[in-house]
């Protein structure tokens, strides 16, 4: 194995539920990367479904501890944000990228705020403006459908899609001022979903699918964008790296349906890790 790479993971605790740092720590450790993470929130589970969590908002911790990172001469192969837990970590974090990165440092910005059409009920629509300036600090985004619509000033439709409308957006998410987007949630049919990605260099496009199952799984974006970061720190292109991540995705929420599980409490992803270090060679 090369020398050993090493990712900063920005996001929430949620103690109960798989999604932000109990899906981002063991999905990119497990790919054998080093993984520090700065908790922006620790909450008792997450918030989509489950009434009565608890909320400690960390936001006075996130630049001391950058600064310490930064005191001790660390660098970072990545840096990945997801759920921030305020309006003011926008900024923060924003700052923290700029502290923390060196000349190829890999920035993944997951605009997590919004899915299904609305806003999750922990932010106010203004989280927009502030998600996109973030965005332009960013190497790579991964948004939904509806986090891309609301960044584009666009109206949230339903699947299916049609290639023009997912082509602007894809264009659309690189005036952001990114240098790649991965799109999550297209359709062309209801019989499939997927991602969609771009590339700034090139211009060129690319689609990958599975077989859709339904309902509406928890915390899939954050397995979703922790097997990408994971994929793309093991030098799989950007394409392949989709293509991964739609596969390791699609897989959990089917293991999880045939088990019967809760939609809310997460995805069995865990199961799917041997197979997935194997894809990663
Ligand atoms: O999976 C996104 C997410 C992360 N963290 C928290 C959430 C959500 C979505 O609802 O509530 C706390």
């Amino acid at each position: 194995m090369q020398r050993q790479k090493r990712a900063a993971a920005i996001h929430d605790i949620s103690g109960f539920g798989r999604c932000s740092l109990t899906v981002a720590l063991p999905i990119i450790s497990a790919a054998g990367i080093e993984t520090s993470v700065i908790p922006t929130a620790v909450l008792s589970t997450h918030t989509g479904g489950l009434s009565g969590y608890t909320y400690r908002d960390l936001t006075e911790d996130l630049k001391p501890f950058a600064d310490h990172w930064k005191s001790l001469g660390l660098t970072f192969d990545a840096i990945y944000s997801g759920f921030l837990g305020s309006f003011r970590q926008l900024d923060i974090v924003s700052e923290i990228f700029d502290e923390l990165k060196g000349d190829d440092t890999l920035i993944l910005v997951d605009p997590v705020m919004a899915d299904h059409g609305e806003m999750y009920r922990v932010f106010s629509r203004n989280f927009v403006s502030g998600m996109r300036a973030l965005c332009k600090k960013a190497d790579i985004i991964t948004p939904n459908m509806t986090e891309a619509c609301f960044m584009l000033d666009m109206a949230y439709r339903e699947p299916p899609y049609d290639e023009k409308y997912i082509e602007e957006i894809l264009r659309g998410l690189l005036s952001l001022g990114v240098k790649k987007a991965v799109l999550t949630g297209v359709s062309f049919d209801m019989d499939t979903l997927g991602a969609a990605c771009i590339e700034a260099e090139t211009g060129r496009t690319d689609y990958v699918y599975r077989d859709r199952v339904e309902g509406f799984y928890h915390g899939t974006g954050d397995v979703f964008a922790s097997v990408l970061l994971a994929a793309l720190m093991r030098d799989k292109t950007l394409p392949e790296a989709a293509d991964i991540a739609v596969g390791f995705t699609a897989d959990s929420i089917k293991r999880t349906k045939a088990a019967g599980t809760d939609v809310r409490f997460g995805v069995n992803f865990e199961a799917g890790l041997y197979d997935l270090m194997k894809k990663l060679g």
